[in-house]
């Protein structure tokens, strides 16, 4: 970096790039090179897709026509205290994720890329950011996820704050029973926070009184969070399954998929603070010790390896605390994993498709 004088008000930092004429690309969240460059993206056939990945649009959320429904989900019910600081994430999410089309399918994103166009389309919910209409964001959620598991589907739900899951899980009651995997810096045991029990501290002690909810497995904690030791002791006595992120560190995925029963119906929750801030900078509370991108993905696979994924949610992502679009792209990665892992399940991948579990494929 070097530093230039400017109308003598003081210094400001001019880059060395600039200086050395070189045209290093720098993306934006559409994928396109502010420099006016061409992107690697573009290169290959990607072009900015209005849904994640260019996913068709869903016209009928009953009649889906697809194994797995896409929905971004702004808020269900916010804190007064800080806000729908996620509402922004669905959008963001899908902006760095743009259309894959050939020859951009490449050897890592092929499982992806063909579920997505032949077994998964997209909707939106414009839930309320505003708390005083938390009633109402929680009654849309139950109802469009109530509508793709009545039309066969599995929903896919990209939030918003730690709070939509409350709603996402009630959706399944009647309908058989599950088991909840919950990857999270943050237990989430709280019985309400200000008089308020449906928000984000509280979604895995909801999740827990719930008759159709039975085995809870979670996995990651290591944040400081909300939770008081009594929680913590209410979570035990209630038969949760704790594997801190310290834990799996050290002793690897095992301990987790032990936990799995085969056959069983998973809701997976996944919260972006789970993961390590060197690649997740995008959450409210940063804290080291987190979960690596291929932990991470082979959780998933390995979860999905013993038991059906009912639903998968992507929460607590938030935009503002994003560097350079990191975050999103991680985001969206993980999502794009999960959304093949659906459509292999439902079947919906072709059978000419590599054997997912190759390690060459990468995810
Ligand atoms: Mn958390």
């Amino acid at each position: 970096m070097t530093c230039a004088k400017q109308d003598g008000a003081g210094f400001r930092v001019r880059s060395r790039r600039r200086d050395a004429g070189l045209r290093v690309p720098i993306f934006n969240q559409q994928g396109e090179a502010m420099t006016g460059q061409q992107t690697i993206g573009r290169m290959y056939g990607s072009a900015p897709a209005t849904t994640f990945m260019g996913l068709p649009a869903c016209s009928n959320l009953s009649r889906p026509e697809a194994d797995a429904v896409l929905v971004g989900v702004p808020a269900a019910t916010p804190y007064a205290s800080v806000g729908s600081y996620c509402a922004d994430a669905p959008d963001a999410i899908r902006a760095v994720m743009p259309s894959m089309r050939p020859p951009f399918i490449t050897m890592t994103s092929i499982l992806m890329a063909r579920c997505f166009h032949h077994g998964c389309v997209s909707w939106t919910l414009e839930t309320c950011p505003l708390a005083e209409d938390a009633s109402e964001n929680r009654a849309q959620i139950r109802e469009a996820v109530g509508a793709i598991l009545n039309a066969g589907a599995v929903p896919l739900v990209l939030g918003g704050d730690d709070s939509v899951p409350i709603p996402l899980f009630e959706a399944f009651a009647g309908r058989g029973s599950y088991t909840v995997l919950q990857i999270d810096a943050h237990i989430d045991w709280r019985d309400d926070v200000d008089g308020e029990r449906l928000g984000l501290s509280s979604t895995m002690r909801r999740a827990s009184e719930m008759g159709h909810i039975g085995r809870i497995i979670q996995v990651g904690q290591r944040g400081v969070g909300s939770a008081r030791p009594a929680d913590l002791a209410d979570a035990k006595a209630a038969g949760v399954h704790f594997i801190s992120a310290h834990q799996l560190h050290r002793e690897g995925l095992e301990p987790v998929l032990r936990l799995i029963e085969p056959g069983s119906e998973l809701l997976i929750t996944f919260d972006c603070d789970a993961l390590d801030p060197a690649i997740m900078p995008a959450v409210i509370g940063r804290v080291p010790g987190g979960l690596s991108y291929w932990q991470a993905v082979d959780l998933l696979h390995g979860a999905a390896d013993w038991a059906r994924v009912a639903s998968f949610d992507l929460v607590e992502f938030m935009p503002a605390r994003d560097l350079d679009g990191t975050g999103a792209l991680v985001a969206g990665r993980i999502l794009a994993t999960v959304t093949g892992i659906v459509a292999r399940q439902a079947g919906s991948a072709a059978e000419s498709l590599p054997d997912p579990s190759d390690p060459s494929l990468g995810a």
